[in-house]
């Protein structure tokens, strides 16, 4: 098949998910075309043949006071998709890309062209930005005339329902992890590198956006920190980052928490991680929680959205109401003062990680695409 993938390209969860998927399907033989502003960050080098990444430019005029990313997406979406006889057009997040490729796909029509849509929803372009009314019409109606339409969890497609008048079948598909990239990444750990013998690790990975109560995160530590010696990686950028690094100077915490910016070695930071921890007021799914699970680190979170399907309670890690930092504090030290419950606590996180092997969900996508395809031929 010819898929076009489009997507943003930043450290974002949803970014994450398309371009795993999208070189996923390469592997697989598939002809994959990335339309985005800039090479997603996953995408490292371009070296598989069947891997194709092509450009959205904005040209800048004087008299726009907002740049029309939608038009020139939609116009390069028709170029890439009758240049490279694209199959099916998949596009992640809503705004503006499901809109867009409705654009595109009208576009196409008066040349003759059927063009499939498939839609994934992540999370914010529905619970926070998409439900506002300023946009609520323009994200109904291109939900509603996608192809297929797929949520990253169950809670995510009720919020999807309860939210807007949707008139089409949703499917589930989880966001997934590929664990022989995890394993093709595996050196050894080195641990000591940050952490004394005897001291804990605890990490945290966002956006640092104000959803992720990342306030939350560093008093989560602080009551940890006061009864075993641990340490603190905050790895990401965001609007949050500079009150949280001004908080941890005034607490004196900068010898304990390290703020390691944007990353691409996720991979390294938590092979060495003893807990993630993510306090989240929304969250769809939360990969980043997967992706710690995969590294065998269990979670302490909140119960928001979709993570209580991926983070089982009293197994996986733990859960608690959003904001109650004292809970959380104490599964915290409920796993990190008891050594056998934490290596089995460890143990769990990677077998659960395990049911969302990308393989099965792969699976799944080429499913829809070719459903999507015959769903347009009648
Ligand atoms: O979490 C973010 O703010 C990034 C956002 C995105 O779209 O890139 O993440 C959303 O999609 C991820 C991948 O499907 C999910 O794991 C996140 O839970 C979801 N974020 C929220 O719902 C807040």
């Amino acid at each position: 098949m010819n898929v076009a993938i489009v997507c943003y390209p930043t450290f974002g969860g949803s970014g994450v998910v398309a371009t795993e998927l999208g070189l996923a399907l390469s592997k697989r033989g598939h002809h994959i075309h990335f339309i985005t502003y800039s090479l997603p960050v996953r995408l490292e080098a371009l070296n598989d043949p069947n891997v194709h990444f092509h450009e959205v430019n904005v040209p800048d005029y004087p008299l726009f006071k907002y740049q029309p990313y939608e038009l020139a997406l939609s116009s390069r979406l028709v170029d890439v998709i009758k240049a490279n006889e694209i199959d099916v057009l998949h596009v992640h997040y809503a705004i503006p890309h499901a809109y867009a490729a409705y654009m595109a796909k009208k576009m196409l029509l008066d040349v003759g062209i059927q063009i499939p849509i498939v839609t994934t929803l992540h999370g914010t372009d529905i619970t926070l930005v998409g439900s506002h009314p300023f946009y609520r019409p323009a994200v109904t109606f291109s939900i509603n005339h996608s192809d297929r339409i797929t949520t990253v969890s169950e809670s995510l497609k009720q919020d999807t329902l309860r939210l807007f008048d949707i008139r089409k079948k949703i499917d589930v598909v989880p966001n997934f992890i590929d664990f022989e990239r995890i394993k093709s990444k595996e050196k050894p750990c080195e641990r000591t590198l940050l952490a004394a013998k005897g001291e804990k690790i605890l990490t945290h990975i966002s956006n640092f956006r104000p959803l992720k109560r990342i306030l939350d995160v560093i008093l989560i530590f602080e009551g940890v920190q006061s009864k075993v010696k641990s340490k603190l990686m905050m790895v990401g950028e965001g609007p949050e980052k500079a009150r949280a690094i001004q908080y941890v100077k005034e607490k004196g915490l900068d010898n304990q928490i390290f703020f390691l910016g944007n990353s691409n070695e996720i991979d390294k930071i938590l092979c060495y991680s003893d807990l993630f921890l993510l306090p989240s007021e929304k969250e769809s799914f939360g990969l980043s929680a997967l992706e710690a699970m995969a590294h065998g680190v269990p979670i302490i979170s909140s119960d928001a959205g979709g993570i209580p399907e991926v983070n089982k309670h009293g197994s996986t890690g733990y859960l608690s109401k959003i904001g109650d930092i004292e809970s959380m504090v104490s599964n915290s030290l409920n796993l990190l003062e008891n050594e056998s419950r934490l290596l089995q606590f460890k143990k769990q996180a990677k077998a659960q990680a395990e049911k969302f092997n990308i393989k099965s969900v792969v699976d799944i996508y080429e499913n829809i695409y070719v459903d999507a395809m015959q769903v347009i031929k009648y």
